[in-house]
């Protein structure tokens, strides 16, 4: 099915203005250096998977708010089982204290890929939805970015909102509040439900990255708090709910794009899943 999206507002975007900067203002490479590579002037990062080590990259710093973004261009031929990451984490990386939110393509046979999303906190753990792009992914950069303050995170694609998870006073323990910071990965997910060996002939398997510039407050656990100030852009005007035109895209994706979506798959629905749809 194909949905043609018309959209003429002019979303406030602070990553358009955002300034180019190089890769080692930000961020730190985490392992295997010899599987990635740099261009641009280190404006782009080309992270790379082969059958001796995937790789990935990770912010210096954690952030308690803000407007997370990445140009992305992902691996293409046939990436089933590499899968290529773009999220936020707490640290420590413990299942019942982890704070998380994720973008995650799932390689496919052939594009366009599945995109999966989930949020997670305190050990709750299953609140992946998944949709599937409206373009392919692989062929040109697109924008992915996630905007955190105290009034609601929301996942966007080219400035169209895919995901939407709203803080109340209802649902306050699971919306993420450690600080995070942001890390963007590929690597193989043979033990992910599908189980799919990667076929490494196809490889070596690409990732493209660009967008070093960070919109955020930087943050430790017990000033964290003031990372919710209205003097930080994210924080308040339009940042605090969707706008008309983007509520409208929004309903477009939930009706035509949404494969899977974790609120359909409990009963009684978690609570979240009556304020957010
Ligand atoms: C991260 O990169 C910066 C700048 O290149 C460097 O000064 C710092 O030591 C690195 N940190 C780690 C943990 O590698
Ligand atoms: C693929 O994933 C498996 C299981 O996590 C891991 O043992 C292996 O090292 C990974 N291979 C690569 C190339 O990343
Ligand atoms: C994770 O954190 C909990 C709560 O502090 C602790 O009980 C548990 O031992 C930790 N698990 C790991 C693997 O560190
Ligand atoms: C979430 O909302 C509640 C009540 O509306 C508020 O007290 C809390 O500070 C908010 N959480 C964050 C992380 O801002
Ligand atoms: C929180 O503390 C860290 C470390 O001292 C500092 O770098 C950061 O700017 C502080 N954040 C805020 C919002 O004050
Ligand atoms: C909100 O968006 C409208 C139109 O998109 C714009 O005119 C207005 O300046 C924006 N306000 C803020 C506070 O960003
Ligand atoms: C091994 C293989 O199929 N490589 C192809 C991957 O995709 C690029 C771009 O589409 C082709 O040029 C390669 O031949």
């Amino acid at each position: 099915m194909t949905v043609l999206f018309i959209f003429a507002f002019s979303s406030p975007s602070i990553s358009c203005t955002a300034k180019h900067v190089p890769f080692e203002v930000n961020y730190n490479i985490t392992y295997s250096a010899d599987h990635t590579r740099f261009l641009n002037q280190h404006e782009e990062i080309v992270l790379s998977i082969d059958e001796h080590s995937g790789t990935g990259f990770r912010s210096q710093r954690k952030y308690g708010s803000g407007f997370f973004g990445v140009r992305l261009k992902l691996p293409s031929n046939d990436t089933t089982g590499i899968l290529t990451t773009f999220y936020l984490i707490s640290t420590p990386n413990n299942d019942t204290l982890r704070h998380e939110v994720d973008f995650e393509f799932l390689g496919n046979k052939q594009s366009p890929y599945v995109l999966s999303t989930n949020v997670i906190s305190n050990g709750n753990l299953h609140r992946e939805q998944q949709i599937s792009l409206w373009f392919d992914p692989t062929s040109d950069f697109h924008l992915y970015q996630i905007l955190w303050n105290q009034h609601q995170l929301v996942l966007f694609v080219d400035e169209i909102p895919i995901r939407v998870f709203i803080n109340d006073s209802i649902i306050g323990p699971i919306f993420p509040t450690k600080p995070m910071e942001i890390q963007g990965t590929i690597w193989n997910a043979t033990w992910a439900k599908s189980g799919s060996l990667p076929d490494w002939s196809q490889g070596p398997f690409e990732a493209h990255y660009q967008g070093f510039d960070i919109d955020g407050c930087p943050a430790t656990n017990s000033n964290i708090s003031e990372c919710y100030d209205s003097k930080y852009a994210w924080n308040g005007g339009n940042y605090t709910s969707l706008n008309q035109d983007e509520e409208r895209a929004y309903e477009i994706v939930k009706k035509y794009y949404l494969k899977y979506d974790y609120c359909n798959a409990h009963h009684p629905s978690p609570p979240e899943c009556l304020i957010n749809n």
